[in-house]
């Protein structure tokens, strides 16, 4: 995340960090001389002790791994922030999310999580190259200099619980005591305000470097060494292998690359991954004969299950996107939500909160805008794919709505309020 390359400061040895170059030892030749050359680089270096000098560990090196992650960052960032206020409608926005394209979470979800992935390799080869400097002798010379490691640290440190506890999100493992969601999106912020602060505090040298730069007067070393291409090769081949290996749990095509994605789409009960299962909710496995939809509102009213299926059911192809990055599509039908809200003598423009059967659990009452609501698209849904629920996917009933997160497509319906 350092901006540019600063140009030479303090000591202009040939690390440009103040520390005295050590003389490299002569390599013992006929068995290097044999490696490949980024091998040999690396290999002298580490038998002269020199592993962590040089220009894999220099400003350059840092700076094109830092606008890498800090892509990945950014991106990260607004599907994030997408999915948070999805799910936590601030109060200007609350009636107006975007119900179209039907497909739209899916896509920042999936890119939320994917840039997330990402941003773990090249985080870790960012620290891997500046790692020398995090540990610079002395820890302070000044003020700014205070400032700006100051705010490395928050950074390294916020942005690492970051990008691990998201990790460890899409595997469901919350090895933590605080919240992830809060934790998760308040970082956020911190790693954001970090960078700011850290671009801020490298606003001089970011501005000598583009001066010296449109002045023609830029001392780079003449030649690119092959072990600053390995490195960036070597990190572009594991940031490709990392998101080969797990796009397919969103993006579709991919599907049959997907090893290490925790969810794989078409693999669960009628061919959709299930977060939560019924057994997990304490619900079924039976056929429910107690349970009805009530619907609370100005004319409040209870149906059966045969009584709702007998009204006009609407079919829709939609994707379930879960917040932990995999997705899948599916063909549901069922009684549209606003079809049952006008029964129950809504006024338009109606939201509704819906209840499950659940007894506990985060999700168990979900609220829904008025623009979900009224939307043709947004149902109540029996069936997936031709056949009643599964248990695991909500039997009797479950919503099912376009371009909304997963968290909030509440299985085993049992009420309606009109809001
Ligand atoms: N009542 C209830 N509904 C729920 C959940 C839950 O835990 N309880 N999990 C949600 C989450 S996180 C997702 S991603 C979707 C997954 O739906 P599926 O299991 O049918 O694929 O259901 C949602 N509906
Ligand atoms: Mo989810």
């Amino acid at each position: 995340m350092t901006p540019d390359p600063p140009p030479p400061t303090d000591t202009p040895d040939a690390d440009g960090r103040g520390r005295p170059q050590l003389p490299a030892p002569p390599l013992p030749a006929p068995a290097l001389s044999r490696l490949p050359l980024p091998g040999r680089a690396l290999l002298g270096r580490l038998l002269s002790g020199r592993l962590f000098s040089g220009r894999l560990h220099d400003a350059r090196t840092a700076t094109a791994v830092g606008r890498l992650l800090g892509l990945a960052f950014a991106v990260c960032l607004v599907t994030g922030l997408i999915s948070h206020y999805l799910q936590h409608p601030p109060a200007w926005a609350a009636g107006s999310l975007p119900t179209r394209p039907v497909w739209g979470y899916r896509l920042s979800q999936g890119l939320h999580v994917a840039t997330g992935l990402a941003a773990i390799v090249l985080l870790l080869v960012k620290l891997w190259t500046v790692y020398p400097r995090l540990f610079a002798w002395p820890p302070v010379r000044g003020v700014r200099h205070g400032l700006e490691r100051l705010s490395v640290a928050a950074l390294v440190a916020s942005a690492v619980l970051e990008v691990f506890t998201g990790l460890l999100n899409t595997v469901q493992w919350y090895p933590w005591p605080f919240g992830f969601v809060e934790t998760h999106f308040a970082l956020a912020w911190v790693a954001s305000g970090s960078i700011l602060l850290h671009v801020a505090v490298k606003a001089p040298e970011i501005r000598a470097h583009w001066t010296a730069r449109s002045a023609g007067t830029l001392r780079l070393p003449a030649e690119d060494g092959p072990d600053r291409r390995s490195l960036l090769l070597g990190t572009a081949a594991a940031v490709g292998a990392v998101t080969l290996t797990t796009a397919g749990q969103s993006f579709t095509p991919l599907a049959a690359l997907d090893l290490l994605g925790p969810r794989h789409p078409g693999r669960g009960p009628q061919g959709l991954p299930v977060n939560k299962t019924a057994a997990a909710a304490g619900i079924g496995p039976g056929p429910l004969p107690d349970w009805r939809l009530e619907v609370r509102g100005p004319a409040p009213y209870t149906l059966t299950l045969p009584q709702l299926r007998a009204l006009p059911q609407t079919r829709a192809r939609l994707p379930i996107a879960c917040v932990e990055g995999w997705s899948a599509q599916a063909t549901w039908s069922g009684v549209r939500i606003r079809d049952l809200l006008a029964r129950a003598g809504a006024p338009p423009g109606a939201g509704l909160r819906v209840t499950s059967l659940e007894t506990g659990g985060a999700y168990r009452v979900m609220e829904m805008g008025r623009e979900h609501a009224r939307d043709p698209l947004t149902l109540l849904a029996l069936e997936l794919d031709g056949q009643v629920l599964s248990p695991d996917h909500g039997y009797p009933a479950r919503i099912i709505a376009p371009n909304r997160p997963g968290v909030l497509q509440t299985k085993w319906v049992t009420l309606l309020e009109v809001l």
